[in-house]
């Protein structure tokens, strides 16, 4: 059992996670999302978890006070603290594999212009802390990447997918085809709107066919990400 609980301002962001594969997964008790409001976490009358930021600049930044908070309730020993943030260290495919295995996640999701840096200081001296992004562009706050990053971890949790099979070949799968990006894909017919599914396909010649998926890969992953191809 995988233990995720997310922290927000936001609570209702994490609505999606109650559906499909994940509502499944935490039916089936294979893992739990708890979310909580950071604001039950303020003690003023107007519940403020955001204040200007020393030395100026734009926007807004978390308060340290009401994180914690929250912090001291949900972090125990086990727990590793992930706090989104475009700045952070990219959110891999073996990020999320290392994560799966994991007990105790928690995800701090700042709004504005993200969270007052000492929280992170201040746990990284209790806890394992990462700061993660999960791509080169800026979003509103931490929740959207938490959906993503709870559903890329959850999905490797052993009994979450129906077919263990299903992610051996996934894109950036660690093993088989790391660092490939998956090719194209088919099922019936055999033929629409005048294009044929590859005959490779239909000719039953397993290694023929292990060959070409793995040609094709590596044309998809020059074509899309040059960056990745040798
Ligand atoms: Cl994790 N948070 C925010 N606010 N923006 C992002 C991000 C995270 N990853 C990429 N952009």
């Amino acid at each position: 059992m995988l233990k995720f609980d997310v922290i927000t301002v936001f609570p209702d962001y994490l609505k999606p996670l109650e559906l499909s594969l994940m509502g499944k997964a935490i039916e089936d008790g294979l893992i739990s999302v708890n979310v909580k409001d950071l604001r039950d976490y303020t003690t003023d009358k107007h519940q403020t978890v955001d204040d200007s930021p020393y030395g100026g600049g734009p926007g807004m930044v978390m308060k340290p006070e009401p994180w914690g908070d929250a912090l001291d309730e949900f972090a125990t020993a086990e727990t590793i603290l992930i706090i989104p943030t475009p700045s952070g260290k990219p959110f891999t495919q073996a990020l999320a594999t290392e994560l799966s295995k994991e007990k105790h996640i928690v995800f701090a999701c700042g709004r504005y212009e993200g969270i007052d840096s000492r929280v992170a200081e201040h746990y990284k001296t209790k806890i394992r802390v990462e700061e993660v992004s999960i791509g080169d562009y800026v979003l509103a706050g931490g929740e959207v990447a938490v959906l993503v990053m709870v559903e890329a971890i959850a999905r490797l949790v052993p009994g979450v997918l129906g077919n263990q099979e299903s992610f051996a070949d996934d894109s950036f799968a660690v093993g088989a085809m790391e660092n490939l990006l998956e090719g194209p894909i088919y099922t019936r017919p055999p033929v629409w709107r005048d294009l044929e599914v590859p005959q490779v396909l239909t000719s039953g010649d397993h290694a023929k066919i292990s060959a070409w998926k793995h040609e094709q890969a590596k044309l998809r992953t020059a074509q899309n990400r040059p960056d990745l191809a040798e």
